[in-house]
């Protein structure tokens, strides 16, 4: 009898790299193209939020002539993090057993895939770092490697998190381990979306690991953050250590209401 042949990737499984898209429709052929060159076992979905630009219809042509694209058109521009929810939903309902998260824009290099996937055989959650040894930054300005750093800085200060980029969006979560971090609490919508599943993730006691990644500035197409994206973040984050420091302080006391 014949060894039954493995199904996915390796140690980890049926993968599925979710892209959220807004606007990309420059971005979206190249990185799809990137990542079924350097992955080609895993399978796309596109999450798209009724992008004006055609992003959606150029992702259904995709999916129309390749087997391991999809497309999840959304009505709406809703944000990030909801983008991102509604992807891991699909994927939940077909079964695989990890998930990816990547821009459209290529500044998470696909060619880092295979190596976020390698670490995922020993841990739940893996995230491409900008700020671990061996990482690199390229042609990002002043103001965003600050924004970073300093958000970076605040998120562990505030959260004691053990974790050095936790805004950063190129991630591998198995399925077990998002099911552990009880997503129904998710309320962020923009990139606070980010910390908000990394503080999850450690709150969890799920396995994390980071590997250095190498990003870049996107070369074309315009970036969605904004003021209101970055006082989102400086909002939850302050609101969560409030409420992390307020539940070690009266162990068994019920914080009201719902999580910020
Ligand atoms: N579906 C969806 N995708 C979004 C939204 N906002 C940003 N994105 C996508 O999220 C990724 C990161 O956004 P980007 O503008 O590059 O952020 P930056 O890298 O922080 O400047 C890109 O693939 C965007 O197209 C949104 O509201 N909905
Ligand atoms: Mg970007």
């Amino acid at each position: 009898m014949s060894e039954p042949v493995p199904v996915g990737h390796p140690g980890v499984g049926r993968v599925l790299v979710v892209i959220p898209t807004y606007n990309e429709a420059e971005n979206l052929p190249d990185v799809v193209a990137r990542v079924r060159a350097a992955a080609p076992a895993v399978d796309i979905l596109v999450a798209d939020d009724n992008s004006p630009d055609g992003t959606g219809v150029i992702a259904q042509a995709m999916a129309a002539t390749d087997p391991h694209v999809d497309v999840l058109h959304r009505p709406a521009k809703e944000g990030l993090g909801q983008a991102y929810l509604a992807g891991f939903a699909w994927a939940r309902r077909r079964g695989y057993d990890a998930v990816v998260e990547m821009d459209a824009d290529g500044s998470h290099a696909p060619e880092d895939l295979p190596a976020l996937l390698a670490a995922a055989r020993d841990a739940d959650v893996v995230i491409g770092s900008r700020w671990t040894r061996g990482a690199r930054v390229l042609n990002w300005p002043l103001r965003r490697l600050l924004l970073s750093r300093c958000g970076n800085l605040y998120a562990r200060l505030a959260l004691g998190m053990p974790v050095s980029d936790a805004t950063g969006g190129y991630r591998v979560y198995r399925s077990t381990a998002l099911t552990a971090m009880q997503l129904e609490s998710v309320c962020s919508q923009g990139y606070s979306f980010q910390v908000e599943l990394s503080r999850l993730a450690h709150r969890a006691g799920v396995r994390i690991v980071e590997v250095p990644i190498t990003f870049a500035e996107r070369e074309r197409g315009a970036s969605k953050m904004s003021p209101l994206i970055v006082a989102e973040a400086l909002w939850r984050i302050t609101t969560w250590g409030l409420r992390d420091r307020r539940a070690a302080a009266w162990p068994g006391r019920r914080v009201a209401g719902r999580w910020p």
